[in-house]
Formats: structure tokens, C-alpha cells, sequence
């Protein structure tokens, strides 16, 4: 009998000692900004479900923007010895060295949202984001398709870009997918193209500055929501009605996104999702039963929102877009 008690006593320490060396997980994010809602959801979502896990603790960075801050939370995380650490760049350049040091350090990264140019240099755990060259793909295409449906496709159309911030994986991305989409419509001739670094605050100063310099503006394809609304307030400042003088074609399908397509002030988005907590945990979990995840960067399945559903328009993928107002209840973001 004694012998039994010790062999229970013996393996119940075990599991203890397992269960506790497995479950007590530092997890580091070295987050851009709070610069879109889209980043808000992305933060929020991460945040809680990393918070919300049994023997996890969260190390959090924002980064307000500026890649030297990131750079100085990553250096931090390295010497604070944490077990995983989640990235996301401001903008694509500039990370060479202070990855390879997390590399040097052994620590797992995950790669989420926007790319550092240098993935095909470092080590990797993991890779989730946007396809932002389809997404970028689909904007165009839609307003294309759209016009069409209006009886507007011989009519020469001028199209004005915004485009994010400078330099991020985003940016880059979205617009080569966008001048990949136009070439399917030749009436349609990019008039004006800027960055509106991805904030509402500067997407109306962009448009406000276009309206006062651009003679005419059919199109506006802002890389993203915060900019697209911007926009409306700036064309409505100048008189102008949003949705009918100028279409509007936003990408990421924030919650305000879906309000103004249903006010009419905005026409679509492209969905980007923010929500990656999904993706993040899971892969956690699998990296430290011993899981691994490959080099791919796994993108989300994601969809169109728009003003009169209907509307095909995939660039490499084929997409159907979702009448706005048939789904506004359920958006989570
Ligand atoms: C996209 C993300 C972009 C969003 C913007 O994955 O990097 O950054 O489109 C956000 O809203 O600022």
C-alpha cells in the first residue's frame, strides 16, 4: 500500500511540476500604434485573449507610430527573457538587425499583419495577415464593376489614391493591387495619388487639399476606412454629396465603415480582418506541444461590404460583395 501512495504521490508532483512549466508563458506584442479602429480591434482582441489565458502574461508595446519605439520593445522583450514574441512593423524596412538579435536570442517570433521586408532573412515560428495586394486588387475592381453597373463604364473616370503610411506592407501592397486592378479599365485614369498615413485626421486634410487642386474626382480608393471617412467629411465641408459626386471604396470593414455605407456617405470595404486572436492562441499552443507552422504567410478568408450587394470582384480570388445593411448587426469590429 505504501508503495501505491508513493507512486501517486510521485506522479501527482509531476503533473504539477508538468502542467506549471508548460502553462506560465511570457508573451510579447510590439504593437504599431492606435492610429485606425482597425488597430484598436487588432489590439483589443490579441490583448484579451492573451490576457484571458490560463498561465499566460502579457508584455505590451505601443509603439505610437514610430519604428525607433519598436525597435527599443524588441530589444526590451530580448532582455526581459520572454518565451514568444508577436510583431507587426510600422513600415516593411529597417528590421534586419534587431530581428536577427531576437533570432540570436532564441525567442520564437510571430509574424502578424504587416511584413518586415527582411522574412526571407530571419527565423520564423509563424506568419498571419492581409492579402493587401488582393485587397488592394478588390477596391479597384469593385468601383470598376460598380460603374459598370451604373452605365458609367466608357465614361472617363478619374480616380484619386490614398494611400497609407508610406513604406508599410500595407501600402506597398494594397497599392500595386490597386493600379493591378485598374488596368481592367482602361476609362479609368488616376488623378491624384497621396498618403493619408492611415488616420481620419489626415485623410481629410488630403481630400480637403485635392478638392482645392484636383479638377475632378470620380473615385476615391482610401487604403483604408479612417482615411475613406475623413474624406466624407472633408467633401461634405466642400458641398459635395459623398457616395454620388465622389464613390468611395474603403478597405479594413470597420463597424463605422458599414454605418456610413448605410447613410450613403460611403459605397464599400474590403475586408481586412483585425481579429487574429484566433490564429495566435492556437499557434501558441501548437508551438509548445511541439507543433510547427512553415514560412507561409496564412492569410484570412475575407470578404466585400457594399452599398447594393452583388458585385463580383476578385483579383486573384473571386469575391461576391455582401449588401452592407444585410450584415451590420453582426459585425464584431
Ligand atoms: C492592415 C493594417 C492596416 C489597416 C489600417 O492589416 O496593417 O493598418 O488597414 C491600419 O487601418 O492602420
Amino acid at each position: 500500500m505504501k508503495k501505491f501512495l508513493a507512486i501517486v504521490l510521485a506522479l501527482a508532483m509531476v503533473m504539477a511540476l508538468g502542467v506549471s512549466a508548460f502553462a506560465d508563458l511570457k508573451v510579447a506584442f510590439s504593437q504599431i500604434g492606435q492610429e485606425s479602429d482597425w488597430r484598436t480591434a487588432n489590439t483589443d482582441n490579441l490583448c484579451a485573449a492573451i490576457e484571458g489565458h490560463e498561465g499566460w502574461t502579457l508584455i505590451y508595446d505601443d509603439a505610437q507610430q514610430k519604428q525607433e519605439n519598436q525597435i527599443k520593445a524588441l530589444r526590451n522583450f530580448i532582455t526581459q527573457g520572454v518565451d514568444y514574441i508577436l510583431f507587426t512593423g510600422v513600415v516593411n524596412t529597417g528590421w534586419d538587425e534587431v530581428l536577427a538579435e531576437v533570432n540570436e536570442a532564441e525567442i520564437p517570433l510571430i509574424l502578424i499583419d504587416r511584413m518586415p521586408e527582411c522574412a526571407d532573412k530571419i527565423e520564423y515560428a509563424a506568419a498571419f495577415g492581409g492579402d493587401f495586394v488582393e485587397e488592394g486588387r478588390r477596391q479597384t475592381i469593385w468601383a470598376g464593376e460598380y460603374l459598370k453597373s451604373l452605365g458609367r463604364g466608357d465614361e472617363e473616370i478619374a480616380v484619386a489614391i490614398m494611400e497609407g503610411t508610406t513604406g508599410a506592407d500595407a501600402q506597398v501592397g494594397r497599392t500595386k493591387g490597386n493600379l493591378e486592378g485598374l488596368e481592367k479599365y482602361p476609362n479609368m485614369k488616376v488623378v491624384a495619388q497621396q498618403s493619408g498615413n492611415f488616420t481620419r485626421a489626415e485623410g481629410q486634410a488630403v481630400m480637403e487639399s485635392w478638392l482645392k487642386s484636383v479638377d475632378k474626382i470620380d473615385v476615391l480608393i482610401a487604403q483604408n476606412d479612417d482615411m475613406g471617412l475623413g474624406a466624407v467629411d472633408a467633401i461634405k465641408a466642400a458641398g459635395l454629396v459623398p457616395g454620388k459626386d465622389i464613390i468611395i471604396v474603403g478597405c479594413d470593414s470597420v463597424k463605422a465603415a458599414f454605418e456610413a455605407i448605410v447613410a450613403g456617405d460611403m459605397n464599400a470595404t474590403i475586408e481586412c480582418t483585425p481579429l487574429y486572436a484566433d490564429f495566435v492562441v492556437p499557434t501558441i499552443e501548437g508551438l509548445e506541444a511541439g507543433e510547427t507552422y512553415g514560412r507561409d504567410v496564412l492569410h484570412p478568408a475575407e470578404g466585400v461590404y457594399d452599398c447594393v450587394g452583388g458585385i463580383v470582384c476578385g483579383g486573384e480570388v473571386e469575391v461576391t460583395s455582401t449588401l452592407a445593411a444585410d450584415v451590420i448587426d453582426a459585425r464584431v469590429y
